[in-house]
């Protein structure tokens, strides 16, 4: 018999480090489990998927919906999809859940690391073009973001390692599927 497969949504705001976990994640994943895995990242989802797409909350609804539509797609065919979206809205977050629990199982991974602290970071220089007014609608700044209630994982990356992260967000995985 085919194990179940598996939705991870990763969600955070931009720098948090949910890319950098969520790739940590895969490479673990694909050395340990049996079951196929695929990444889809906010980036590559932007590029190929949702070209075309803004950061309105519809657009973003409409992002994290199709993320959530592939992802239970590949849990359904008894694969694993690590998602990596910032996925600002609580609503979108439950419908994933929704989706993915009907044909298999569901994890929602809150990088949690503080929005002063990625804006620190800026690494993309995205958070000093949003302040300058250049990136309208942007996540923390001028567009919100609703901190999940009940995550089944949270990861606060400027306090824990990638690797230790990668850690909680297996041991998660191991508790969700029970043993
Ligand atoms: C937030 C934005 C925006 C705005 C461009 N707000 O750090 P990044 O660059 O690589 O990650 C961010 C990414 C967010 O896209 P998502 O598809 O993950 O968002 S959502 O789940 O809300 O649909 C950032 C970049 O795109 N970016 N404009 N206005 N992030």
């Amino acid at each position: 018999l085919r194990q179940r497969g598996l939705v991870v949504l990763f969600t955070g705001f931009s720098g948090s480090g949910k890319s950098t976990v969520a790739r940590e994640l895969v490479e673990r994943l694909r050395s340990t489990d049996d079951r196929p895995v695929t990444l889809l990242d906010g980036d590559s989802v932007r590029r190929m998927l949702s070209s075309g797409l803004g950061f309105s909350r519809v657009d973003r609804e409409l992002n994290v919906r199709r993320i959530g539509w592939v992802a239970a797609q590949i849990a359904g065919a008894g694969g694993i999809a690590v998602c990596a979206p910032i996925a600002p809205y609580d609503s979108t977050r439950q419908e994933v859940r929704q989706l993915a629990e009907a044909v298999g199982g569901f994890l929602l991974v809150h990088v949690s690391t503080p929005m002063d602290i990625c804006e620190q970071r800026d690494r993309k220089g995205l958070y000093a073009k949003a302040r300058a007014g250049l990136i309208p609608e942007f996540t923390g700044i001028d567009s919100p973001y609703e901190v999940p209630q009940e995550p089944d994982c949270a990861v606060d990356t400027s306090v824990t390692g990638v690797s230790d992260a990668v850690d909680l967000v297996l041991a998660a995985i191991q508790r969700h599927s029970g043993h």
